[in-house]
């Protein structure tokens, strides 16, 4: 016995060290303590669900990101083991030492390929130990098993539950405020992520549903895997074939089983999309397999072109270049043990791989091609055009060193250059609007500012495509104003300025010509974003007036941080109860955070019993109230005490068997009546106790409703709700204050255009990236491309954006 405990204790004392190996030093684990490591927590989780759909036994995965700012990670396959391990001392199951042992998640894998790569396969235990709180729910074996964790120490063992017909494992964690810097999900960014996963891995559905804020969803299941991410690709672009080349081969190398996956089809574009995949990790450097398909692409294109006479004797052979052009695809392998190349990891390094990938491609390709005569013909023709384009570019510029059609000498009218000739300090400023081009003009330091204004119209060659742009007046006047010439004839050295400013308003139209700009800088002279030589300029959307003061203000946001830092302290609330408080920074900052939480489980709980009904619980003490059955519920509301100032309710009926409460409840002061729907299910939810625990903290940080809002004594505002507080606190910060806002860069003259936007002692210029113009380019293929229906998704997305600028 007294061995026994011995050892239990030396065991406990080496979890709790590594637990505490990753508490202080987290960065060794998951990369950092910022947003990127906070993602890499679901990543982890979401990960070992994906592995159980590799192993097929898992079709679905269903992702929560609660208003707490929790997660809850859900899949139907096995569920992890629970039975107690024989050789664990501590006598522990199977599913805690996952949990709390580092690196124990593979112990019990079958074998097989695990999704494991640079930073990922940390395992479940680091979640757990950088997690505040983590409960983990497993269905198996008929019951269903839970264990909690605090800080990654279970709180009991695994405890065997109610009986339970379903299967898998449900993870739910809170990352620790102690560790990370700041709580914040990127929807996007997690969605993009699930995306690609749930394409390569054919048939997993995933879906994620953000319960924070308004909400959002998104769910992906690709029957079509690969093939399905080519389409995608191509989604935005004419495909100049129908059948989607895709195949796949299993084999052997090194003694291990390995897999490989291709889906390719060609678009008429001229750029080439390729992405390559190992064990689910994205291999943005290539490798082995990038390389083999490549050799066996240019091979049997080559000797298809030469057998059909495309190709003829005297002409040469189409180079990878050529026969990659336009090309999308997706290489995809699975192996057992993956490695990992070059500075960043982001390389396939198994040699094996490239023969084995090499000998699948070849033997499919050879096959397609005979088998499609009509889509192989399509194939030949466009990497041939590619050929001959790449050819006769080099004659040209072999004929025509220096000759160009957009001759540097004749610059266009309408640029006012600035008298030095020094082109490192020199800059010019691409001006929406003549108005506002004037203003820029007139506002500028002559010496060294350039102003190049585009009529605002530029954008109405709707739809069209990029050569089409390149012959558009005001795009070949800012490629005079450069200097560098574009595409081929492309010259860094002959930039005119090193400062190249877009500036645009900051409503629709506004980001329709930056789009149009950054577009055609990425596709037609890159190198001057390499350069770092392109800007954005953010000129401030508001002024303010107060006092004899005045002072400008970027964004929406940052006028809600002045309001409040500078004139909340004399803001005074008296709630409902008729308490007063005076309000502080730090009070504010809390009340918003947890409203938003209990907005967040409101509209959770909105979507499963209704709005009305929820709306109604909210803004009631009912609340605050604790119930053991419904019985008891609706004794409370026929109380006369439940009777509170603001509404009357009227009672209709108690289902027993559905175990739901009807009645309406009136309005005293508006004498509106809501029907509410209260069922027992209600009650027991966790989001409902989410929704109490939120406002209970609402109510300590603001009081309850009613509530009215005063500045310095004066105007009073009055707010119903929590939610009415927000507004009316900060509508009575405005008291006295004048604020204008500006929609455009016209409606500011001279001296505000040069205080706000040119004079390099105060202006906001956002430097250009590589991946910001990429993403113009993409946003620019959707926009003006031919393919409808992506287009109207992207404005109709974007449309609330959009109307809040407007
Ligand atoms: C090892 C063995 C078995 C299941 C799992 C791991 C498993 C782990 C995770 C993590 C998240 N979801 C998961 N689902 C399954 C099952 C072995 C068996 O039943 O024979």
């Amino acid at each position: 016995m007294a061995e026994d405990k011995q050892e239990y204790t030396s065991e406990n004392i080496q979890v709790l060290e590594g637990l505490e190996a990753v508490r202080k030093r987290p960065g060794m684990y998951i990369g950092s303590t910022g947003t990127k490591g906070l993602h890499h927590l679901v990543w982890e989780i979401v990960d070992n669900s994906v592995d159980e759909a590799l192993a097929g036994r898992n079709d679905r995965i269903d992702v929560r990101i609660h208003p707490d700012n929790s997660v809850t990670v859900r899949d139907y396959g096995r569920g992890i083991p629970v039975d107690i391990k024989k050789d664990d001392e501590l006598g522990r199951s199977a599913a805690e030492i996952v949990m709390t042992v580092l690196h124990a998640g593979g112990k019990f894998g079958g074998g097989g390929y695990k999704v494991s790569g640079g930073l990922h396969g940390v395992g479940a235990s680091v979640v757990n130990a950088l997690s505040e709180e983590a409960t983990l729910t497993i269905y198996r074996d008929g019951h269903v098993w839970t264990q909690v964790y605090e800080r990654g120490v279970p709180v009991a063992p695994l405890a065997k539950g109610e009986k339970t017909t379903e299967m898998g494992t449900a993870t739910h964690f809170k990352p620790d405020p102690e560790i990370f810097d700041e709580l914040v999900y990127d929807f996007d960014l997690i969605a993009n992520r699930f995306r690609e996963t749930a394409f390569l891995t054919r048939g997993l559905r995933i879906e994620l549903i953000d319960e924070r804020g308004e909400g959002q969803t998104a769910s992906y299941q690709f029957d079509g895997g690969l093939a399905d991410f080519v389409a995608h690709l191509n989604k935005t672009k004419d495909a100049i074939h129908k059948k989607i080349l895709a195949y796949t081969r299993e084999g052997q190398d090194s003694g291990m089983d390995v897999e490989v996956e291709v889906a390719a089809q060609w678009n008429s574009s001229y750029s080439e999309s390729v992405h390559t995949y190992a064990n689910n990790v994205q291999t943005p450097g290539g490798g082995s397999h990038l390389s083999g398909f490549q050799a066996a692409l240019t091979r049997t294109i080559n000797a298809y072109a030469r057998e059909k006479g495309f190709l003829k004797e005297k002409e040469e052979n189409l180079q990878g270049a050529d026969v990659r052009e336009g090309l999308a695809a997706i290489i995809s392998v699975k192996l057992g043990e993956p490695q990992f190349e070059g500075q960043t990891k982001d390389k396939l390094g198994n040699p094996g791989i490239k023969g084995f990938v090499e000998a699948a491609t070849n033997h499919y390709i050879a096959q397609f091609f005979e088998e499609n005569p009509a889509e192989a013909k399509a194939i030949c023709t466009k990497v041939i055009s590619a050929a001959q384009a790449r050819q006769a570019a080099r004659k040209a510029r072999d004929l025509t060193r220096k000759k160009s059609a957009l001759d540097a000498s004749r610059l266009p009218g309408k640029l006012a250059d600035c008298t030095s000739d020094d082109p490192s300090q020199n800059e010019i400023f691409i001006v929406e609007g003549d108005s506002a081009g004037g203003s820029a003009k007139m506002g500028r330091d002559r010496f060294f500012q350039a102003i190049l204004p585009l009529r605002g119209k530029i954008l109405n060659v709707e739809r069209a495509r990029i050569n089409k742009v390149l012959s558009n007046q005001e795009i070949q006047n800012i490629i005079t104003a450069l200097g560098t010439g574009i595409g081929e004839e492309f010259d860094l050295e002959k930039a005119r300025y090193h400062r190249i400013v877009v500036m645009t308003d900051a409503d629709v139209d506004g980001a329709h010509i930056r789009t149009l700009i950054l577009t055609f800088l990425f596709r037609q002279a890159r190198a001057l974003i390499d350069a770092g030589y392109i800007y954005i300029a953010a000129p401030p959307l508001f002024l303010i007036k107060y006092g004899n003061q005045e002072r400008w203000i970027e964004k929406e946001h940052e006028l809600t941080d002045f309001l409040v830092s500078e004139r909340i302290e004399q803001v005074v609330v008296t709630d409902g109860t008729g308490t007063n408080q005076s309000w502080s920074e730090a009070r504010w900052q809390r009340f918003t955070r947890d409203l938003k939480e209990a907005q967040g489980w409101a509209s959770a709980l909105q979507a499963e019993y209704g709005r009305a009904s929820i709306e109604w619980l909210r803004s009631h003490p009912i609340l605050f109230e604790n119930f053991t059955s419904l019985e008891q519920v609706a004794e409370y509301l026929q109380r006369p005490a439940a009777v509170t100032d603001h509404s009357e309710i009227q009672f209709e009926r108690f289902d027993q068997e559905e175990q739901k409460l009807l009645f309406r409840s009136l309005d005293a002061s508006t004498m509106s009546a809501t029907r509410v729907i209260l069922p027992w299910a209600l009650f027991t939810s966790s989001a409902y106790t989410g929704l109490r625990k939120a406002s209970e903290k609402l109510k300590s940080a603001a009081g309850m409703p009613r509530f009215v809002a005063r500045y310095a004594d004066k105007r009073e505002v009055e707010a119903a709700t929590w939610d009415e507080l927000k507004g009316a606190i900060l509508d009575s910060t405005k008291h006295g204050i004048e604020i204008q806002r500006f929609k455009g860069l016209g409606e500011m003259n001279a001296e505000q255009l040069w205080e706000t936007t040119m004079d390099p002692e105060k202006r906001i210029l956002q430097q250009v990236s590589i991946e910001q113009a990429e993403r113009a380019d993409e946003v620019f293929s959707m926009l003006m491309g031919d393919v409808v229906e992506p287009r109207r998704e992207f404005i109709e997305r974007h449309a609330r954006d959009a109307n809040v600028d407007v």
